[in-house]
């Protein structure tokens, strides 16, 4: 199917190690089309309006390791033939080729990532940017995951690399979205279609430059304890970096307890809030859809974006939600 496609095409990805890997690898398949990737404005799960309306003059849209919303996903079908491939919560789109094996009922943990998706359906060997894609979803918690442990560790065994070595690939990736360079997201597909191995990623000065930046606000920002409520770690952070995914892991992977966090500094209006949980979380993305929020996430994460005057209200709901 991709290879009937024709025309102008676009490409949309998300931001971090699985969307820049997807991308690398569609685009590695699509060398011969005439296809442009882009993702969309940092720390929003959908299109603007402005992006809706730029984004319709192309004549097929391949969209990777993002739920888009429904009507985002119809205005662009509208015009184009629209595909995409992707592992998150939501519902099926009717208007597109949807492959997302995790809507269609599979478990989730035989579909890490997009990337591992994607080149399972591109029918192409285990290979470094399907492996990053899985451990940047998931870091060192893919080690409960044996299917993907001796996946993993056979690759790395064949190449001569450590967990530890791809782990840094994926923080070295993330950079870009994690400090807000937009265009250098879209640059980094490109990067990686040219490199011939990992080393090419681990020695890369932007990179690691960005690298040391973040781990020191990073470091600042979990230095400061945050507050305990039955159980559930609540931490308001006040950063122009767009690590509030990554906090709210570190907190809850550390404590091992449900752990909530408002970052009040990355957008203007609105404020980024996630929630980590070992409940199934389902209910509490459809609420803050319900609400009107944009929110998203897996079944052990939420994610959402919040207008400020709203903020305090949904924090207390997901408060409640974790203590029942
Ligand atoms: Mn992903």
């Amino acid at each position: 199917m991709l290879d009937d496609l024709s025309g102008k095409g676009l490409l949309i990805h998300h931001w971090d190690t699985d969307g820049i890997c997807s991308a690398k690898l569609l685009l590695e398949h699509l060398s011969s089309k005439d296809i442009v990737n882009k993702t969309p404005e940092l720390g929003n799960y959908y299109l603007t309006e402005e992006e809706v309306e730029k984004y319709s003059k192309y004549d097929f849209v391949i969209v990777a390791d993002m739920a888009l919303t429904e009507d985002n996903i119809n205005r662009l079908a509208k015009n184009a033939q629209v595909m995409v491939f992707d592992h998150h919560l939501g519902e099926v789109y009717e208007n597109a080729f949807h492959h997302n094996p995790v809507i269609k009922g599979e478990n989730p943990d035989d579909y890490p990532s997009a990337s591992w998706i994607i080149n399972d359906y591109l029918g192409n060997e285990v290979n470094l940017f399907a492996i990053l894609g899985i451990i940047g979803d998931h870091e060192q918690k893919i080690k409960n995951n044996e299917k993907f442990t001796k996946i993993i560790d056979e690759f790395c065994e064949n190449n001569n690399l450590t967990f530890e070595d791809l782990h840094k690939m994926v923080y070295l990736l993330d950079t870009n979205y994690k400090i807000g360079d937009k265009e250098a997201v879209e640059q980094a597909p490109h990067q990686l279609l040219k490199i011939q191995n990992g080393e090419e990623i681990s020695n890369n000065p932007t990179w690691n430059q960005n690298l040391n930046n973040i781990n020191s606000e990073m470091n600042k920002i979990l230095g400061a304890p945050g507050d305990e409520i039955n159980g559930i770690i609540l931490k308001k952070i006040n950063t122009p970096y767009n690590i509030v995914s990554t906090i709210t892991r570190r907190i809850s992977w550390d404590s091992g307890k449900n752990t909530v966090v408002i970052n009040t500094g990355f957008f203007d209006d609105r404020d980024q809030i996630y929630m980590r949980s070992k409940k199934d979380v389902a209910p509490m993305i459809q609420r803050g859809k319900q609400l009107g929020f944009r929110c998203g996430g897996k079944k052990e994460v939420l994610g959402a974006i919040v207008p400020k005057d709203k903020s305090e209200s949904f924090v207390e709901e997901i408060l409640e939600f974790l203590k029942r």
